[in-house]
């Protein structure tokens, strides 16, 4: 049920156990709890992109360290995801670092697509803003989900991005949902915005008709080179709580607890689960940064009893 602003914030001041309690109530009212969903990310066009996203390693306008790399081969992407289904993984990421594809990149990418889902592999892309039609040539390509994060609060972004409007994401995803895709949409958190920002980034989720099926829950990586690269750390039970209320106000949606687990501890992370969290990014890597070792995620499913959704 669509919550607004005040019912949110409200939400952010309860008690933490009434808050998990609730959340983990509507966690189990529409889902198995041991059953957590896994996509693997691969960046298949990395760096060099024109926008100035304040958080990320591949802008241009950032000495991060991150070469500007054609885009992969059919081929290279492949084999990147028979490796991906062989680890468990049910759902397949295909990341750029583009504002938007050229109508030739939405062709290749639309090829990769094919070539993926023939390998039984639900797909995902997120490839920037999409122009009128190319979401329907991905969409003909058999491309089941689009990522498009809305990142932050309405009001924040502008703090935080200054190539592009709140509006111009809203845009995209309007775009996606009218060519039939499943929507991926969520945001980062920890990057110096207020608790009524995180509100209100909830808040913008749950109001979209309907609501995003896939809400990833970035904790930002702070990497050297970005203008964020020096915020201070989120503090780990707000992170929770954050993740409570998207459980609590997007019930039936899939949260996931995406970039930034390298930085939390299994105790952490199962709480975040408990909290609602039902799905996460395996891999070493996430596009460009370090995310936590197969084994490391083995373990931890084995010590929750926890399992990966088959596709
Ligand atoms: N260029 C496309 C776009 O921005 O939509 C797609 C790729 S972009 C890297 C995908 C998402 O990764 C961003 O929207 C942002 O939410 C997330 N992201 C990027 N850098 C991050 C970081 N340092 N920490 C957490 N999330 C990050
Ligand atoms: C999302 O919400 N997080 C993923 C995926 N969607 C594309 C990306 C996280 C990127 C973290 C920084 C990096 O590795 O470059
Ligand atoms: Fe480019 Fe996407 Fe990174 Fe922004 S988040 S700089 S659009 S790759």
């Amino acid at each position: 049920m669509a919550r607004n602003l005040a019912e949110i914030e409200a939400l952010f001041e309860q008690p933490f156990f009434d808050l998990l309690y609730e959340a983990h109530s509507v966690h189990r009212q529409h889902f198995d709890p041991a059953d957590i969903q896994i996509s693997t990310l691969l960046s298949i066009k990395t760096g060099g992109c024109p926008e100035d996203c304040g958080y990320c390693p591949q802008s241009r306008r950032h000495t991060t360290g991150v070469e500007d790399e054609p885009l992969l081969t059919t081929a290279e992407v492949v084999e990147a995801a028979k490796a991906a289904k062989a680890r468990g993984a049910s759902r397949f990421c295909m990341g750029a670092a583009w504002r938007g594809p050229k109508d030739a990149d939405v062709r290749a990418v639309a090829e990769m697509v094919r070539a993926v889902s023939a390998l039984g592999l639900e797909t995902c892309a997120t490839l920037g803003m999409l122009r009128e039609g190319q979401a329907e040539k991905l969409a003909d390509a058999g491309l089941d989900y689009y990522n498009h994060n809305i990142d932050t609060s309405r009001t924040h972004y502008g703090q935080v991005i200054h190539t592009r409007e709140f509006e111009d994401r809203l845009a995209t995803l309007s775009r996606v949902r009218k060519a039939g895709l499943k929507v991926c949409c969520g945001g980062i958190v920890g990057m110096g915005e207020s608790r009524r920002d995180r509100a209100g980034l909830i808040a913008e989720l749950s109001a979209m008709d309907p609501p995003p099926e896939s809400v990833p829950i970035n904790l930002l990586v702070r990497v050297k080179g970005t203008p964020l690269a020096d915020q201070p750390s989120l503090e780990p039970l707000e992170f929770v709580r954050t993740i409570a209320i998207a459980r609590v106000c997007l019930p039936a949606s899939r949260v996931r607890l995406s970039a930034g687990r390298e930085e939390m501890s299994d105790e952490l992370q199962a709480l975040c689960f408990f909290a609602g969290a039902n799905s996460l990014f395996a891999g070493d890597k996430l596009l460009t940064t370090p995310n936590p070792a197969a084994a490391a995620d083995s373990a931890l499913f084995k010590a929750l009893g926890l399992r990966a959704l088959v596709a």
